[in-house]
C-alpha cells in the first residue's frame, strides 16, 4: 500500500494547525502568516477532504470580511474541499483573559456569546455540520476567583441559548465541547471527557451537544484516550475528534498524529475502526496539532502528510491485527467476547443467581492470557507480523 490519502479517507485539518506561526510562551513567530487559500490548496493536493477554522483564522478583520470570504469560498469550490467544522476564538484577544462564556465580567460574556452567534451563522452558510467550543480560557488560577457553580450556570445558559438558536434557524449544526484539563488557564472548566459528558446531560437540549476530545488533552491528565472515546461512543456523544500526539502528562505538545504515545494511537484507531465488532466512527478524521517551531513551510507539509500517513498505516495494522487467526484465538482465550453476554441470563431470577454454585478457587486459578494478546498487538504494530 502506498498510504496516499484520498478524499474517501475523510481527513480534515484545522487551518490554525498548518498555519501556526510558532508563537509560544517563550518565543515569537518563526514562520510567516499562511494565506488560508494557500492552505486549502496545499491540503487538497496532499489528499485531505475538509478544513476547519476559528472565525479569526479566516476573517480577522471586518473591513475585508466580504472579499476574504469570497476568495476563500472560491478556493473551496476549486479544490472540492468542504468545511466540516467551525469554532470560535474565545482565547487570543486580551478581552478573554478571564474566559468568554464564563468570564466574571458580564459584558465580556455578552460579547463572547455574540461572537459565537455571528460565526454560527457563517458555519451554517458554509455548510459546517459541527460547531466546536474549546473553552481554553474558561477557568481560573486561584480558588476564590471563580464561583465554579455559577460559571457552570453561565456555561449552560450560553449552550441552551445556542441550541435554541440553531433549532429556531433550522441550521443543520450540532455542538461539540472540547475538554482540556489546564493550559492556558491553571485549571480549565470541563477538564475531561467525563466532566463534559456529565455537563451536557444537564443541558436543555442534550441531543444537540456532544464532545470533541483531543488526544493530548486527555493524556495531559494521564487519561487513556482510546478508553475515553470508547465511553463517548457508548454515550452517543462522540460528535467530532481532534487527533494529535503527546508524551504523557506535561504541557500540551500538539505533535502530529502518531508521534508521542504510539501504542495508544494504535488502540485509538482500533476504536475508531469499530474494535472488531462495532460500527466504525463515520465522522471526519480531524487533526489538531502544531508543526514544531523547527520546521519551515516544507516541514509543515511533511507533518500534515505524516498525520494522514500514520493514520492510514495504523488503520492497516489494526485491520491486520483484527484479521489474524492467532489474535482471534487469543481474544477467545481472553474471554473478550464473553463480556458482551449479560451477567444475568434472560428470564433468570436473582435467587437463581444467588443459589448457583461458584467454584471460587477454580475461577481464581484461570489465567486470562492478556499478555499474549497484547504481544500480538505489539508485533503487528512493530511490523513483524
Ligand atoms: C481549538 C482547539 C484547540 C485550540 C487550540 C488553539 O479550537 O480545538 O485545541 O483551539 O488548537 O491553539
Ligand atoms: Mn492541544
Ligand atoms: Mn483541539
Ligand atoms: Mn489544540
Amino acid at each position: 500500500s502506498s498510504y496516499t490519502p484520498t478524499k474517501d479517507d475523510k481527513f480534515s485539518f484545522g487551518l490554525w494547525t498548518v498555519g501556526w506561526e510558532g508563537v509560544d510562551v517563550f518565543g515569537t513567530a518563526v514562520r510567516p502568516r499562511m494565506d488560508p487559500v494557500h492552505a486549502v490548496e496545499k491540503l487538497a493536493e496532499l489528499g485531505a477532504a475538509a478544513v476547519t477554522f476559528h472565525d479569526d483564522d479566516v476573517v480577522p478583520d471586518d473591513a475585508t470580511r466580504g472579499q476574504v470570504l469570497e476568495r476563500f469560498t472560491k478556493a473551496l469550490a476549486d479544490t472540492g474541499l468542504v468545511v466540516e467544522m467551525m469554532t470560535t476564538n474565545l482565547f487570543s484577544h486580551p478581552v478573554f483573559k478571564d474566559g468568554g462564556l464564563t468570564a466574571n465580567d458580564r459584558q465580556v460574556r455578552r460579547y463572547a456569546l455574540a461572537k459565537v452567534l455571528r460565526n454560527v451563522d457563517l458555519a451554517a452558510e458554509l455548510g459546517a455540520s459541527t460547531y466546536v467550543l474549546w473553552g481554553g480560557r474558561e477557568g481560573a488560577e486561584s480558588g476564590g476567583s471563580k464561583d465554579v457553580r455559577a460559571a457552570l450556570d453561565r456555561y449552560k445558559e450560553s449552550m441552551d441559548l445556542l441550541c435554541a438558536y440553531v433549532r429556531e434557524q433550522g441550521y443543520n449544526i450540532r455542538f461539540a465541547i472540547e475538554p482540556k484539563p489546564n493550559e492556558p488557564r491553571g485549571d480549565i472548566l470541563l477538564p475531561s471527557i467525563g466532566h463534559a459528558i456529565a455537563f451536557i446531560n444537564d443541558l436543555a437540549d442534550p441531543e444537540l451537544v456532544g464532545i470533541n476530545p483531543e488526544v493530548g488533552h486527555e493524556q495531559m491528565a494521564s487519561l487513556n484516550y482510546a478508553h475515553g472515546i470508547a465511553q463517548a461512543l457508548w454515550h452517543g456523544k462522540l460528535y467530532h475528534i481532534d487527533l494529535n500526539g503527546q508524551h504523557g502528562p506535561r504541557f500540551d505538545q500538539d505533535l502530529r498524529f502518531g508521534a508521542g504515545n504510539l501504542r495508544e494511537a494504535f488502540w485509538t484507531v482500533d476504536v475508531l475502526q469499530g474494535a472488531g465488532s462495532y460500527p466504525a466512527y463515520d465522522g471526519y478524521i480531524h487533526f489538531d496539532y502544531k508543526p514544531p517551531r523547527t520546521e519551515d513551510e516544507e516541514g509543515v507539509w511533511e507533518t500534515a502528510r505524516g498525520c494522514m500517513r500514520n493514520y492510514l498505516i495504523l488503520r492497516d495494522k489494526v485491520q491486520a491485527f483484527r484479521a489474524d487467526p492467532e489474535v482471534a484465538e487469543a481474544l477467545a482465550d481472553a474471554r473478550v467476547a464473553e463480556l458482551s453476554e449479560p451477567t444475568l441470563a434472560e428470564g433468570e431470577s436473582l435467587d437463581e443467581l444467588r443459589n448457583a454454585k461458584y467454584d471460587r478457587e477454580a475461577l481464581a486459578e484461570r489465567g486470562l492470557g492478556f499478555e499474549k494478546l497484547d504481544q500480538l498487538a505489539m508485533e503487528h504494530l512493530l511490523g513483524v507480523r
